[in-house]
This record gives C-alpha cells, structure tokens and sequence, in this order.
C-alpha cells in the first residue's frame, strides 16, 4: 500500500548516468503517492546525456514520472546545472506541469523557497561550467567501472563491496565543503526576503537543520532533499510537517528498508553512517 504524502521533493536523480540508483528510486516511488511532487533540479543529466547509453531502469523511472502527470497531481520541475538547458523554459506549463527556475508556495502559513541550489556556485557556473562537465563525465566513467566491479563481487559473494568512487568523492566533497559558503548566501537571501523554510538540492548532502543569518539574525529552516546517487534520500511533507527518509537496500538479507532519518537542530550534514 502506498504511502499518502501532501508534498514529495527529490532532487539529484541524475537519470541517464552510471551514478543514478535507478532501481531503488524506482522501488521507492512505487510505495508513496505524492499529492504533489517537487523535482528540484539535475533530474535528467543533459551534462553527460548520451541516449546510445540510456539504461532501461531509467526509462522505468521517467515513464512512472510521466505517468504521475496523467494522474493530474501538480508536478514542479526545478531545472539545476546538469539540466541548466531547461532553465530558459521558465515558465512553462503543460496542464499541471510546470517548468519553474525557483518556486515559493505558502505551506501552513511557512513561506517556503524552493531551488536547486547551483546559482551561487562557482565551481559550476561561468568558465568553471565545462571543466565541471568534462570533469563530471570522467567519474561517471569511474563510476560504471566501480558498479562493474561491485557485479563481479556480488557474483563471487563477496560481502565488502569496494566503493572507489566514494571514497574519492567524499575527499573531493570534503574539499569543497569548506567552499559551501555559497549556502550561506541562500540563508542571506532568504532571511532578507523574510522565508521561513529554504528547500535545495545540488551539493548531495541531505540535512535538516535550522540557521540563523547573519544580517538580521533570523532563523531559516534549510532542509537539502540529498540525491539518489549516494544518499538515495527524498523529502516528505505531511500534516504540516517535513521528513527525510533515506532508501537503503540489505545485501545480506536482500530487501529495502526505508528509514526515517532523525536530525538535531545542530547537525547540518549528519550522514556519517556506512553507505551500503
Ligand atoms: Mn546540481
């Protein structure tokens, strides 16, 4: 039975690459029934879209999205960097789905902001864009050679699967992490534009977490839905209340197992648990 859910946000899917966890997004959408669906940005990754190497999960995971369309509930497309072509579709609507750069919506008197989070960052904008790109197509190559690895593991039985890419993820994440001060431009912002709730995606760091700007010393709720690419991590919101769940699958017992992710006012990046 599918879960009711007033409000869905993911963000970071990046369908079309060796990254995305196309058969878990999947098994998760199946068991929720959003009321409204938020796609906050590199849903589809044009950077490194190559439809000679479209795998089919992917198109299982598209045709379901297409087919929330026909079910008529609201859905927000929210392009970021890796889907940055769709930017200039502003505005866009197709019956209840709309292209939107940035969207804001009242929820329970909460002004709410939601983007993907890439506009101030410069490691991926203006002259930094196509070194991020062909950067970007690199790991994924990487990444398909790590995936490639891990089946021979899995057919071997092998219980510690090896996981290169994330490891060399989390020692290039680790050095721009100190470089996330474009986060804290968002806060500014927001905070001067008096939003109560700030939802972005982009840096695949899910969190909950409230900050205080620096200006004028209001609180502003920052939430970062994370990405299905790692975390596999998606946003709920129901009763007037949000909630990340994190989508883990046991190897040993060969079943998933959605959690509901606890946070403390003072974690921003809380995940420090053992990826599967
Ligand atoms: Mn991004």
């Amino acid at each position: 039975m599918a879960r009711d859910i007033d409000i869905l946000v993911l963000s970071d899917l990046h369908l079309g690459t060796n990254q995305c966890r196309a058969g878990r997004l999947y098994k998760y959408l199946k068991s929720v029934n959003p009321k409204m669906l938020i796609l906050n940005g590199d849903i589809i990754d044009i950077w490194l879209l190559d439809f000679k190497k479209w795998p089919k999960k992917h198109t299982k995971v598209l045709a379901y999205l297409f087919n929330l369309m026909t079910a008529n509930i609201p859905i927000y497309y929210l392009p970021g960097n890796h889907d940055d072509y769709l930017k200039q579709f502003d505005g866009l609507t197709f019956n209840n789905f709309k292209i939107q750069n940035e969207l804001i919506l009242d929820l329970a008197g909460r002004k709410t902001w939601f983007m993907h989070g890439d506009k101030h960052d410069k490691s991926v904008n203006g002259t930094k864009r196509d070194i991020a790109i062909r950067a970007g197509k690199a790991f994924d190559s990487f990444v398909g050679f790590n995936r490639f690895i891990n089946g021979w593991e899995n057919f071997l039985g092998v219980k510690d699967r090896t996981n290169f890419s994330k490891s060399l993820k989390d020692r290039t994440k680790s050095a721009i992490k100190k470089n996330n001060d474009f986060e804290q431009q968002y806060i500014e912002e927001a905070a001067l534009n008096k939003v109560d709730t700030l939802v972005c995606g982009h840096v695949h760091q899910p969190g909950m977490t409230k900050v205080s700007a620096m200006q004028n010393k209001r609180h502003v709720d920052y939430l970062n839905s994370g990405d299905w690419t790692e975390n596999c991590t998606s946003l709920e919101y129901v009763d007037g209340k949000w909630t990340l769940y994190r989508y883990r699958y046991n190897y040993t017992k060969h079943e998933s197992v959605l959690k509901n992710v606890r946070f403390t006012q003072s974690d921003i990046y809380p995940f420090l648990e053992k990826q599967d």
